[in-house]
């Protein structure tokens, strides 16, 4: 019989098909979709980034692994849906101008998910005006900012500046992630909040909006 344990275990070997496939036959054998990803799939990445941050993987490695994630949440997310999850809110995520690193930024969208955020993913290379544009379209109640380049990070303060000129500041907050940010760097430019990893970004997500 598959296992969770199996599904991360193909998450980290990036395995693409074979993870949609076990994704598929975990849920057909009546494991709860929520189960497939926090314990199959977001417990795989989580092993990732850990052999990552020891150098044990390498870039094309972390991709595929990547890959085998999103291909199989595919299979899940539209699910969970339909276990009518009750949205804590509504967080428009990207990264930000300039910058096209995503991986990092997928699984908050992912964490977000699972833990019943409506979530709107703006993508990569996002200017400050279309995060705000965007905010204001979707309702969203949070923008989060996620940036990997020293260069890139700068355009994090466009964006909390531009929400208060437009008078959006009280309404609509900013954090900020990504490896080179910090919480002196979301003080400094006056970020709602600051968060180092997917999982405490839930948590600061459901602090803000309580
Ligand atoms: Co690039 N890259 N890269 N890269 N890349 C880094 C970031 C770098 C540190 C590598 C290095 O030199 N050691 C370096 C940045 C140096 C700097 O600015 N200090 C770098 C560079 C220089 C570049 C290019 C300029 C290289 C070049 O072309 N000369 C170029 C830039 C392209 C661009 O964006 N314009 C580039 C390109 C690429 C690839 C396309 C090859 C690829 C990205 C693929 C993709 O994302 N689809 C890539 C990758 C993979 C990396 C590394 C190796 C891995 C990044 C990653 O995915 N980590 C990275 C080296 C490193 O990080 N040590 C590197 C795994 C991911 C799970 O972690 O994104 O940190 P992370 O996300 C975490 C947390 O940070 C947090 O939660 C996540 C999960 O826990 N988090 C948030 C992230 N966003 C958040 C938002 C939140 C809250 C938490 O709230 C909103």
């Amino acid at each position: 019989m598959a296992t969770l344990e199996d599904l991360s275990n193909l998450i980290i070997e990036g395995k693409i098909k074979k993870s949609v496939a076990l994704a598929q036959q975990l849920i057909d054998e009546g494991v709860k979709p929520l189960d497939v990803i926090n314990n199959g799939l977001i417990t795989g990445m989580t092993e990732v980034g850990i052999r990552f941050k020891n150098n044990d993987m390498y870039t094309p490695e972390v991709i595929l692994s990547a890959k085998a994630m999103e291909a199989a949440a595919e299979v899940v997310t539209p699910l969970m849906a339909a276990e009518e999850l009750v949205s804590h809110g509504t967080v428009l995520i990207g990264t930000v101008k300039g910058d096209l690193h995503d991986i990092g930024k997928n699984l908050v969208i992912m964490m977000l998910k699972s833990a019943g955020f409506t979530v709107i993913d703006a993508g990569t290379d996002v200017s400050p005006e279309n995060f705000v544009k965007s905010a204001r379209e979707n309702k969203a109640d949070i923008i989060g900012m996620s940036a990997l380049l020293t260069t890139t990070m700068l355009h994090m303060k466009d964006v909390v500046e531009l929400l208060k000129e437009e008078g959006l500041s009280d309404t609509i907050k900013a954090i900020i992630g990504g490896a080179p940010v910090s919480q002196d760097f979301a003080d400094n430019i006056n970020a709602d909040g600051y968060a180092p990893d997917a999982v405490s970004a839930v948590a600061l997500c459901k602090k803000l909006l309580s």
